[in-house]
């Protein structure tokens, strides 16, 4: 009986969606239904778009596959308007779009506008640009208006980013290991390249460019020199000649120490005629094969890298070397500030700032200092990077970290948006109140017009590309925020859930909700209260907030939280390592004050005792049960939310997801109680009561080892 039942259940149940992997992302374009479907067609009833040229080729191709999966069949191609028509181009490729004389003027070479017109008597909608590249992000705009349910009727759209160089940093080795990745093996098939082009680079391809992204540093910044010899140039040019029509550049991580390892020569002094010669030459060498090359990438002077510091001279005597070589062909350095020497600073959040800011203002035209969003190191929360708005003589670039090194990897549900909208919003006051850290990087504070943005990848040879469904948003995100990084974190999640699942108001609005709120509890299970760097040490994968001893204690957990019995935190005041004066002194003031210092950074800058009340009126130890605790029961909510929704995602989909959040559980309450476990033994209190105490004994937790957790530096 009970058999005859699961069997008619089974027959019966139709699942609500067709089967999906996540390998089309955000550009699903399944059919719209209803009455929006024949509003829609009555507005694009033909395409008028040029093909001459290989980024028209691309943006005729991805509008046809778009519009005819949106509309259940492609519009017709036309040489002329008609009613309906959407016409795309620019004055150069458009007869059509040169006759009405729009303001194309300020959209530079990405911009674009969209708008609904008469054309020859005919309403039309027409998508036009400067470039081909800008009618291409039209394209993928007006894409998106259909894929979000939105009206199409009177367009008056203007874009235009507000970042230059929005570039993913692949943490990708020659040998197909991804350094700190989660979604499987390299996509770059070195090996069968340049011979092999897998058709998922042109997918990769067009999912960037949907979004913006306009480079790619295809190696890790832990370089191999490898990577700039004739070989893996070759094949990085075949890479190259894909990304190309989507107005993708591809960028090289160069090891400082190259012109010894892959040039014979004995030193690589940047003051060295020789070195100087030799990477001159390698330019050359490099856009003599690909003539549209970006730039270097470079990691020099940290956790072992070489670099210029090792023969007495500079960061700026570094990159300009580097710039030098790369000016007359129009290439980028982009020289990272993630830097800690190998002498134990008092404080290794004062380092990068110490090195660099008296740098400030020698560095060549078209160098780039990247900066991680924190001083530490991609943590679940860190103030703002001290940098920013530091360096007004240098352009800055962000650095945000995609792969969730330290946020759970790809098995947390953790939407990273809130995260660096909270950065990007954060006032550094470098010239009075507003000076935002999106200010700094779109160069309009300081008056700079190269402009970049990098966010480290989390992409990968998995099906689903990120390693799990949610993390594409993360992918998604990144690329929004590179291009307008004044963008709500909230609307793009509502983009992004629009198209990656389901249009349905009431789905998109819980979703929504869920993810807003996910990184907070992250957070809180992991590291609340400006807590920080308290996880396993080396793979990073989950809590180690016992790790001392080591070759180092700036790589110890013990050195950043600094509990004993008496209290807990980091003092970065004037009366521990005054990294606060890092910053203008408005900031400085509020973080280095117990009275105004914001409660998410209070560990951070302040060591307080156990019992020092905070804003909820709780004890601090308390306070901190009470955040662990609220942390897993935020996911324990989303197992519930997601087990509701299973009827409006299509099953596979459901299933991981599902999956997923329960490791994220799993994870997050070994977070909360090996946290607890060994915080009480430092601190000697009872837990508040209604609080669970931790199942096991510390040493249980302690004695927890994962040798292939993934992702490990090598
Ligand atoms: C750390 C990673 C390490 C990277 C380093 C970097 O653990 O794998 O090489 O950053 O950014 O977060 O250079």
């Amino acid at each position: 009986m009970a058999l005859a039942i699961a069997w008619l259940a089974g027959a019966l149940y139709t699942p609500a969606a067709s089967a999906e992997d996540g390998y089309d992302l955000w550009l699903r374009y399944r059919p719209v239904e209803g009455v929006r479907a024949d509003a829609y067609r009555m507005r694009v009833s033909r395409l008028v778009a040029g093909d001459a040229m290989p980024t028209q080729a691309v943006t005729r191709a991805e509008l046809l596959r778009g519009l005819g999966g949106l509309l259940g069949a492609a519009p017709p191609l036309s040489e002329a308007a008609a009613d309906g028509a959407v016409v795309v181009g620019t004055p150069m490729s458009s007869p059509s779009i040169a006759r009405l004389g729009l303001e194309l003027g300020d959209l530079g070479r990405d911009g674009y506008l969209i708008r609904s017109v008469t054309l020859d008597g005919h309403a039309a909608t027409v998508i036009a640009a400067n470039e081909d590249i800008g009618a291409l992000y039209g394209a993928f705009h007006f894409l998106r208006l259909l894929q979000t349910g939105q009206s199409i009727e009177r367009l008056d759209v203007r874009e235009a980013p507000r970042v230059k160089l929005r570039v993913l940093n692949h943490w990708d080795n020659l040998d197909g290991h991804v350094e700190r990745g989660y979604a499987g093996a390299s996509i770059w098939d070195w090996h069968k390249l340049p011979d092999w082009r897998a058709p998922r680079y042109a997918d990769y391809a067009r999912a960037n460019a949907s979004i913006g992204i306009n480079g790619t540093v295809l190696n890790n910044v832990n370089a191999d020199a490898l990577v700039l010899t004739p070989m893996y140039l070759e094949k990085a040019a075949a890479l190259a000649d894909v990304f190309r029509p989507y107005g993708i550049r591809v960028y090289l991580s160069a090891r400082f120490s190259a012109p010894i390892e892959i040039g014979g020569l004995e030193t690589a002094d940047p003051l060295d005629p020789q070195v100087q010669r030799w990477w001159r030459d390698k330019a050359e060498e490099i856009y003599r094969t690909i003539p549209d090359f970006g730039g270097f990438l470079v990691k020099a002077n940290s956790e072992g890298q070489p670099g210029p510091q090792d023969y007495g001279r500079s960061h700026a005597d570094g990159a300009n070397l580097l710039a030098d070589a790369l000016a007359p062909h129009g290439g980028t350095v982009m020289w990272r500030a993630f830097v800690y020497s190998d002498e134990e600073p008092d404080d290794r959040a004062k380092q990068a700032y110490s090195e660099f800011v008296p740098l400030d203002g020698e560095f060549r035209d078209n160098v780039m200092v990247q900066v991680k969003n924190g001083a530490i190191d991609f943590q679940p929360r860190e103030p703002f990077h001290p940098l920013f708005g530091a360096m007004p003589d240098t352009p800055l670039m962000m650095e945000f970290q995609i792969t969730k090194e330290y946020l759970g990897f790809a098995t947390h549900l953790v939407y990273l948006g809130p995260m660096w909208e909270e950065v990007l919003r954060a006032d550094t006051h470098a010239r009075g109140e507003g000076s935002t850290v999106a200010k700094v990087i779109d160069g309009s504070l300081h008056d700079h017009r190269l402009t970049g943005m990098a966010g480290v990848a989390n992409i990968g040879s998995d099906r689903n590309w990120s390693g799990s469904h949610f993390d594409q948003a993360n992918w998604y995100a990144y690329g929004r925020l590179a291009w307008d990084p004044e963008l709500s974190s909230r609307s793009i999640a509502e983009q992004w859930v629009r198209m990656t699942f389901s249009g349905d108001d009431s789905f998109v609005a819980t979703v929504v909700d869920m993810m807003m709120g996910s990184r907070e509890a992250a957070v809180d299970y992991m590291t609340p209260l400006g807590l920080h760097h308290l996880m396993g040490s080396n793979h990073h994968y989950g809590p180690g907030p016992w790790l001392g001893g080591g070759p180092r204690t700036d790589w110890t957990s013990v050195y950043y939280h600094r509990a004993t019995r008496a209290g807990i935190g980091f003092d970065r005041t004037a009366s521990g390592s005054n990294a606060v004066a890092q910053y203008a002194p408005p900031v400085a003031r509020e973080f280095g004050d117990l009275e105004t210092v914001p409660e998410e950074f209070l560990l951070w800058f302040h060591h307080v005792p156990w019992d020092y009340r905070t804003q909820s009126g709780r004890p601090l130890w308390d306070e901190l049960v009470h955040r662990y605790t609220r942390g897993v029961d935020y996911v324990r909510g989303m197992r519930e939310t997601w087990r509701g929704l299973a009827g409006d995602v299509d099953p596979e989909r459901h299933a991981q997801v599902a999956a997923f959040l329960a490791i994220q559980e799993k994870e997050a309450q070994r977070w909360r109680d090996a946290s607890i476990a060994y915080f009480q033994g430092i601190s000697g209190l009872p837990l508040p009561e209604g609080y669970a105490p931790p199942p096991h004994s510390l040493e249980y937790y302690e004695s927890l080892e994962f040798p292939y957790a993934p992702g490990s530096g090598r």
